[in-house]
């Protein structure tokens, strides 16, 4: 009797709810359910760092030869189920993932020679996009990721070098990562061709398994206060490399404005609003502070941080 009473709560706390990267969109059309995603049917987490699949995950059910064209400066997301095909049923509470499974939602790239065929293991890989914890609002990559219907979003460094990589998409959650071996490693890989760009093959190289320390202070890390899982408001420190920054634009060379000497001095005028942000670029969100204007389309909202330039 006492027994089964109990039996319902301690499922509740072990909290199945895994999770599973299973499709790409790039500038907001989606690319296909399991196209050029290599991914298992198991959506169990790896939980060691130095497990030799980290790269790319294990027991690979679904793979095909499709190589997805990504332009730099792209859009793109990553959509996450709980199980392949999304939803384990009706109203599934743990779809595209459990709420508790807070934490981090990163992205990095490894330069392939051909993503159809490489090798997930012995990659040199390079962070290019991170989400951590919004220490404002207590909310993680993973909430964002749940907020957006299971699409991860991210973009494409402009300074890419165009061909093949392989694109690891991972989620880490953190709700047993108080003790040491909690955290929960979520990864698949896609296969990518990128188009455009610069010149740049990765920054801050590292390898999988090798990047993360089980002792990092962003995978053994207690992020309740008072049960609440906003790290006490304290910043939360993501692991692994820094994110390749594509450098800006030079500054344009300074210009000496003569002043005449007999004629009223000239007020600088401003300089004129650019052109406004391309379809698909980002308007709008929390804490942006670049353009609002459109150059084609309207300004939409996809979440309380980020909104983006979509057709009208
Ligand atoms: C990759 O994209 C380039 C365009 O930059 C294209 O010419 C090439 O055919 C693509 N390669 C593959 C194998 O997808
Ligand atoms: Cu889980």
């Amino acid at each position: 009797m006492k027994l089964s009473a109990l039996i319902p709560l301690a499922f509740a706390a072990i909290a199945y709810g895994h999770t599973i990267f299973q499709k790409v969109s790039v500038n907001g059309v989606d690319q296909g359910q399991l196209r050029g995603v290599r991914a298992p049917t198991s959506d169990y987490p790896i939980t060691t760092v130095n497990d030799a699949d980290i790269a790319c995950n294990k027991a690979i059910q679904f793979k095909d030869n499709v190589v997805i064209d990504i332009p730099a400066g792209a859009r793109v997301g990553a959509w996450w189920g709980h199980v392949i095909g999304g939803a384990q049923g009706p109203n599934d509470p743990d779809h595209p993932i459990a709420k508790s499974h807070k934490g981090p939602a990163i992205v990095y790239l490894a330069k392939v020679d051909n993503a159809a065929t490489a090798n997930a293991r012995g990659l040199k890989w390079f962070k290019i996009a991170e989400d951590g914890l919004d220490t404002r609002t207590g909310t993680w990559g993973v909430d964002r990721m749940i907020s957006n219907n299971g699409w991860q979003y991210f973009n494409m460094p402009t300074c890419v070098a165009p061909g093949h990589y392989l694109m690891r998409v991972e989620l880490i959650a953190l709700h047993g990562a108080y003790s040491a071996g909690g955290a929960q490693y979520y990864m698949e890989c896609a296969q990518i061709n990128v188009t455009g760009g610069g010149t740049s093959t990765g920054t801050d190289l590292v390898n999988f398994p090798g990047a993360y320390q089980a002792n990092h202070p962003g995978i053994t890390i207690n992020i309740y206060d008072n049960s609440v899982p906003n790290n006490g408001g304290k910043p939360y420190s993501i692991p692994g490399p820094s994110v390749l920054q594509c450098s800006a634009n030079p500054p344009p060379p300074p210009v000496q404005i003569p002043v005449p000497t007999s004629v009223a001095p000239v007020t600088p005028t401003p300089a004129p609003a650019p052109g406004g942000v391309p379809l698909y670029g980002q308007c709008g969100g929390q804490g942006w502070t670049g353009s609002t204007t459109c150059a084609q389309g309207i300004c939409k909202a996809t979440n309380t941080w980020y909104s983006q330039c979509v057709p009208s």
